[in-house]
């Protein structure tokens, strides 16, 4: 999974990102650093891995994965906008972290969170209108694919009215038509709240939160400053460290399963001598097409799945135990594949 961290100069993305990713990007308005998009492959955290390791001593243990954007602006452009590079970017990722800035600015600028909120929100419907007008210009003398001149002027309709397109309900085949715009305000949306030191523990402002609530958006409040500190630190000294401050978690750990979350994304797990492994895939996904996961032919010469619970096999300490249990289950390429399964499968070659 891919996410952009994205929002104004000065609101904190590289300060974020750092946190995130333990890496040490160059923060602030000057030098080189500025307009450098920063890239950074995170592993997910997940102790049901560590569980299965301990049992298999597997040769290679392999988690899940997120790659971090820090979608910079280049040189010269300031204040409230985004050009046209970063709005390239954005369409590039899975996600969107938009980041706020909750403390005062280096130059004395009061936060205003609600404010580059709405004036993000503006930015992306202004970058998901662009293509649709272009497109809706270009039918007057082309012809159109079945039902999509219908869903660009209903998807237009909406975004004037300052709706954004993850809200407009979509057929399987409105879908299709939608996929290769990659809009923006159809993209999941996470908000990062990026406080001072001091309001760490605080509940977000009132203000912030009622923008959240009419827009069914999620927030992870976090200090930047004070996550990249940590981040920077060995794992005996984080645990000090957030212990001090009164945190439960570093934030890429928060950030992570909110992510999840948000975007409605679980793991299935794979265990064995050579591999144990993690993979992603969106809930609702059936079993043949969570075998094309790991390999198209698995997905193509797809026969059956042999599932157990990561919770039996904990249990019962052996696959063969959970097997004698009669816990282990044949399911058929239709089965929905649940958070934490434990999945062989058989497949034609
Ligand atoms: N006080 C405070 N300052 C921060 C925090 N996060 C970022 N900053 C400062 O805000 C400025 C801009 O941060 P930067 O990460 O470069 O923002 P970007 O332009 O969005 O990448 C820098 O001077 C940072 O030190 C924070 O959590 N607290
Ligand atoms: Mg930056």
């Amino acid at each position: 999974m891919k996410v952009g961290l994205v929002g104004f100069p000065g609101s904190g993305k590289t300060t974020v990102f750092n946190a995130l990713t333990g890496q040490q990007a160059e923060i602030g308005y000057s030098g080189k650093g500025l307009g450098k998009t920063n890239l950074a492959v995170v592993k997910v955290p997940d102790p049901r891995i560590d569980a299965l390791a301990d049992l298999y001593k597997p040769r290679k243990t392999t988690r899940a994965e997120v790659v971090f954007v820090d979608v910079a602006a280049p040189p010269g452009v300031a204040g409230r906008s985004l050009d046209a590079s970063a709005i390239v970017a954005m369409r590039e990722v899975d996600a969107l972290a938009a980041v706020v800035r909750g403390f005062p600015s280096t130059e004395g600028a009061a936060a205003d969170p609600v404010g580059e909120l709405s004036d993000l929100a503006t930015e992306m419907t202004i970058g998901d209108l662009a293509p649709i007008e272009k497109r809706l210009e270009r039918l007057k003398k082309e012809k159109a694919k079945p039902g999509e001149q219908d869903l660009l002027l209903r998807c237009k309709a909406h975004l004037d009215q300052g709706g954004s397109l993850r809200d407009l309900p979509l057929s399987e085949s409105e879908l299709q038509l939608a996929s290769g715009y990659r809009f923006l305000t159809r993209k999941p949306l996470l908000v990062v709240y990026n406080v001072a030191e001091s309001d760490i523990v605080r509940p977000l402002p009132a203000a912030v939160q009622a923008y959240l609530a009419t827009h069914k958006l999620t927030a992870i409040p976090l200090c930047g400053q004070l996550e990249m500190d940590l981040a920077a630190l060995s794992e005996a000294e984080q645990k000090a460290f957030l212990a001090d401050v009164g945190l439960e978690q570093p934030a890429v750990n928060r950030f992570i399963s909110s992510a999840y979350g948000a975007l409605d994304l679980i793991s299935f797990l794979t265990a064995g001598e050579d591999e144990c492994r993690a993979w992603t895939i969106q809930r609702g996904t059936i079993a043949q097409r969570a075998a094309g996961k790991i390999h198209s032919d698995i997905e193509r010469g797809f026969i059956r799945a042999e599932v157990m619970s990561f919770d039996d096999l904990m249990k019962y300490r052996s696959e063969v135990k959970v097997r004698e249990a009669g816990r282990a289950r044949l399911e058929g390429k239709e089965y929905v594949v649940r958070d934490g399964d434990i999945i062989h499968f058989r497949h034609a070659t």
